[in-house]
């Protein structure tokens, strides 16, 4: 790709990293508090590192990295960027810049610790929000620029199926941009008027659920590109083809339907939300667990095809002829092996009468490090061993690749340990989001640590591993970044490794947006308008209240 692109692409993945750095370190000093072996300074307390650690980790260096990911695989599968989409593309990385450099010094300075979940009743700093609401704008000219790209390319391209890392990347933009809906009327109509005093209340249900509308969507904007990179990286790893164009394409388009109208399944527990209305986005959640089941088979599929195509026999045969020895396949494969608990997990907590059992406690914690924290931290790691060596065109080494697998051996072991504890101890009471941390020493507290896994010991290794595997991460990526030898023989250069995908037989209506974001708006305005307008006071909407 053109050269300007790469450094697009390279300057996203910079600030990525340098969030990843300061979020692992915040995580790092967390476990540690919570296994009270660490006395903070007075400068520093407990929701402040809690907030830097969400924020700079789950919002800050998976966006960042998500459009670097994007912009280099566009600019390789539609061509090269235009000057217009370049500038606009630097325009969005800016102003997200400012917001994210913004808000982090909000965080720090102790006037954010609202949590990554910053909803009311709790308040921060009016330029906290200021921060966000740069943030997400910024996000949205950068996904205006993708978009202007696929347009063009639409264009030229009359009466074409897209190809598939294309199609796949507007749809996750089409269902952020949509989602951000939520999140920046919140901020801008209700939390920065309040936060700057020039309102005096806020509506403290009306923020939670419009945070959830968006809330949930972002969980599937961080892992539909880790799923780009299931479905047409990883047949290209094993030396295969997309297993089926349309199945694919499917999937994606049944997130933009259903990932939307579900935010109160996070609000199960809440009063202000009549039961009818939790039911219905319960119902609804349930199918957008179908794309991932889709997703499943698919790899299942692709798996089995490359090992019979590579000579492997019998029921099994075929997994010992898989890439184990590629990093680069062996951390996307672990990455998803996570998934299939942390999906189970999902399905746990969206069951209505069960959610009643984990909400709020530390099963949660774990829930969301073997979703966010491995099944799409780990695949993006995966993609950072090749994605850095191509956009900087040095090489990746054997001893780098031996690193490559020490680090991810490393965040296995460490995640295992920290999230199993984390759901154990969470099924035994624990809440989560507490100073509290030897939950003052309570009688039945204290007997939850006793556990072979939930003691104090097992908790603080399995976080500080972590930090380790961060920390060679951390190397990898200056060494491929600034360091690595340049790739000068044709064997050293490292692709960008994008599976053929057959899309002959694909339906075209599957890439007809409107259909899809027409059904979308449709569903969110099913599933929420009574009980936003209950919420909004709305003539006729006492019917609908539950307070
Ligand atoms: Fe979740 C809470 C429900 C998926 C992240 N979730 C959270 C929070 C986060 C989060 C961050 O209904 C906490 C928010 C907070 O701070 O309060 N979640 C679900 C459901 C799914 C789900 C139904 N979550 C995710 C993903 C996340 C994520 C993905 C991040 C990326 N979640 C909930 C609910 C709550 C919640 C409630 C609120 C709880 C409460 O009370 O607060 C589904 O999308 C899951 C479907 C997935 C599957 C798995 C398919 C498996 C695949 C892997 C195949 C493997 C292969 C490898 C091929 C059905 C695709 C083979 C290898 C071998 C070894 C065999």
């Amino acid at each position: 790709i053109a050269a300007q692109d790469r450094k697009l692409a390279l300057w996203n993945i910079a600030v990525a990293y340098i969030a990843f750095l300061i979020g692992t370190l915040a995580g790092l000093l967390q476990v540690f508090i919570r296994n009270d072996a660490l006395q903070l300074p007075s400068w520093l307390d407990y929701y402040q590192i809690l907030t830097a650690h969400g924020v700079l980790l789950a919002l800050i260096f998976t966006t960042y990295f998500i459009f670097g990911f994007f912009i280099t695989g566009m600019s390789k599968s539609l061509g090269s960027f235009g000057p217009k989409v370049r500038l606009t593309a630097w325009i969005g990385f800016a102003v997200t810049t400012i917001g994210t450099v913004l808000a982090t010094i909000m965080i720090v300075s102790g006037k954010a610790s609202v949590l990554y979940t910053f909803y009311a009743p709790l308040k921060a700093s009016g330029w906290f929000y200021v921060g966000l609401a740069l943030f997400v704008v910024g996000t949205w000219i950068t996904s205006f620029a993708l978009v202007g790209h696929y347009i063009v390319w639409r264009k030229e391209h009359k009466g074409k199926l897209s190809p598939l890392f294309a199609f796949m990347a507007i749809t996750t933009i089409v269902m952020w941009i949509i989602s951000c809906l939520g999140v920046v009327a919140t901020v801008v109509f209700q939390f920065i008027p309040w936060a700057f005093g020039w309102v005096d209340t806020i509506n403290v249900e009306l923020s939670r659920s419009l945070f959830w509308y968006f809330g949930h969507p972002l969980v599937y904007f961080w892992l539909l590109p880790a799923y780009m990179a299931w479905y047409v990286v990883v047949p290209k790893l094993l030396g295969t083809k997309v297993f089926s164009d349309s199945l694919a394409r499917l999937a994606f388009v049944l997130f933009i339907l259903f990932s939307i109208p579900v935010g109160f399944h996070h609000q199960l527990t809440e009063p202000g939300i009549s039961d009818f209305w939790k039911f219905l986005q319960v119902v609804l959640t349930f199918m957008v667990i179908v794309p991932s089941l889709i997703t499943a088979f698919s790899m299942f599929a692709t798996f089995e095809i490359a090992g019979r195509q590579k000579g492997g026999k019998g029921l099994f045969g075929w997994i010992k002829k898989l890439p184990w020895k590629d990093v680069r396949f062996t951390s996307i494969f672990v990455a998803m092996a996570f998934f299939i608990p942390g999906g189970a997990g999902g399905i746990i907590n969206a069951s209505f009468q069960l959610n009643e059992l984990v909400h709020n406690t530390l099963w949660i914690v774990g829930h969301f490090h073997i979703t966010v924290g491995t099944p799409v931290a780990m695949t993006f790691m995966g993609l950072t061993f090749w994605l850095i060596p191509y956009l900087t065109g040095r090489k990746f080494s054997k001893s780098m690749q031996k690193l490559g697998f020490i680090q991810i051996i490393t965040w296995t072991i460490g995640m295992l340990l920290m999230s199993t504890s984390q759901h154990i101890l969470g099924l035994l009471g624990a809440p989560r989001r507490t100073a509290y941390s030897g939950y003052n020493d309570h009688p039945a507290a204290q007997g939850w640590f006793e556990g072979l896994i939930t003691n104090h010991v097992t908790m603080a290794i399995g976080g500080s591993i972590l930090f380790l595997s961060a920390m060679i991460l951390i190397y990898i990526v200056v060494m491929s970044m600034f360091l690595s030898p340049k790739a000068e023989r044709e064997e050293d250069f490292v692709d960008f490794p994008m599976a053929e995908s057959d899309s002959e037989h694909t339906p075209k209506f599957l890439e007809n947006w409107w259909i899809w974001i027409g059904i979308a708006f449709a569903l969110i305005i099913i599933a929420y308008a009574i009980p936003l307008g209950a919420m909004l006071d709305f003539p006729g909407s006492e019917g609908y209240k539950t307070w």
